[in-house]
């Protein structure tokens, strides 16, 4: 028994990342479709070990396909999922387009698989520094109650995909050729910097990055009036995003207990020895499934408060990985 798949983005960095860890997970596809703008249309494509014509990404092109996996802009899947949804498929939108539609689920499965069975034909994908940063926050929300959550985002230069991830290669090139730099994605140089500016900026002063951090974080953990305000930095790093969060709990906390709580936790690893230089990387988790936890410490800020850091991989757990495991919680 095999499933139907089709990917609507499958040339983008995401779109790639889909075709292979559908093959390393083996999750069981029956037939692979590949589709695209009709720029892209015609082009071959090596997948699942054969070659597959990629097909533009219409309204019509969704039948007999069981999952459609989505990485595309907000506008294509607003127009195309329920297309998908129409034509039988469970869409999963890695877009932000559905997330806060109360109609759609919105999942992390290690945290709200259940609310995936809920889903009317679409499932929203987190955004990738909500999904990274949960996977530190929802094991210490079980243990303590999450009361209150401040974050501070490092983010890597792929969530704004393969260009970007090219033109930090290139300026640090550039420098070591003491060549000029050029820039074209950010409206600053990114290698060598920090730009506290990740997506566009709202009328309370916070980007859309931030607030979509804050609003899909209360949707996942099932926690509306949780208090949570974030800032979001793009930094020269290549694909794992890092956030460093303080956060105060209902409940006394500890540090041993918190420890425990991440440990046991699916998908995330305790990497946490600060005697011997030993905490979670960007540079440790591009390619890595788990997300990692360290650096927690009772937050001298707060009653009942902690401090931790979360690294994982912005492509993976941020993005491809997490829309195949949601695919992979329905069918099991
Ligand atoms: C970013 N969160 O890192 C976005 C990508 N989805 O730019």
């Amino acid at each position: 028994m095999g499933y139907k798949v089709g990917i609507v983005g499958a040339t983008g960095a995401v779109g790639q990342e889909f075709i292979k860890l559908l093959s390393d997970r083996n999750f069981p596809v029956s037939e692979l479709k590949l589709f695209a703008s009709a720029r892209s249309a015609g082009k071959q494509v090596e997948a699942l070990g054969t070659t597959i014509t990629i097909e533009e990404a219409t309204e019509t092109c969704f039948d007999g396909l069981d999952y459609v996996l989505f990485s595309a802009n907000g506008s294509l899947s607003k127009a195309l999922c329920p297309a998908a949804a129409k034509a039988g498929a469970v869409a999963i939108d890695n877009s932000s387009a559905f997330r806060m539609d109360p109609e759609v689920p919105l999942v992390v499965p290690e945290i709200n698989g259940e609310a995936a069975r809920a889903h009317k034909g679409i499932i929203a994908n987190p955004n990738c520094s909500t999904a990274i940063s949960l996977m530190g926050a929802a094991p210490l929300h079980k243990a303590f109650g999450l009361k209150r959550m401040f974050a501070s985002t490092y983010q890597a230069v792929s969530g704004s995909g393969a260009e970007a991830m090219k033109e930090l290669e290139d300026q640090l090139k550039a420098w070591s050729a003491g060549e000029p730099i050029e820039k074209s994605v950010y409206p600053h140089q990114i290698a060598f910097n920090a730009l506290p500016h990740v997506d566009v900026f709202q009328d309370n002063g916070y980007t859309k990055e931030e607030m979509k951090l804050v609003n899909e974080s209360r949707k996942i953990m099932g926690l509306p009036d949780l208090v949570a305000s974030c800032t979001c930095v793009r930094v020269p790093v290549m694909r794992s995003h890092s956030i460093s969060i303080n956060a105060e709990f209902e409940r006394p906390v500890s540090v041993e207990e918190a420890r425990a709580a991440i440990a046991e936790f699916p998908g995330v690893d305790l990497i946490d020895e600060p005697s011997s230089n030993t905490y979670p990387m960007p540079l440790d988790f591009a390619g890595r499934v788990n997300c990692g936890v360290g650096r927690i410490r009772q937050d001298i800020g707060f009653d009942n408060g902690l401090a931790f850091w979360v690294v994982g991989d912005q492509l993976w757990k941020g993005a491809a990985l997490n829309a195949i495991q949601i695919a992979e919680y329905l069918i099991k």
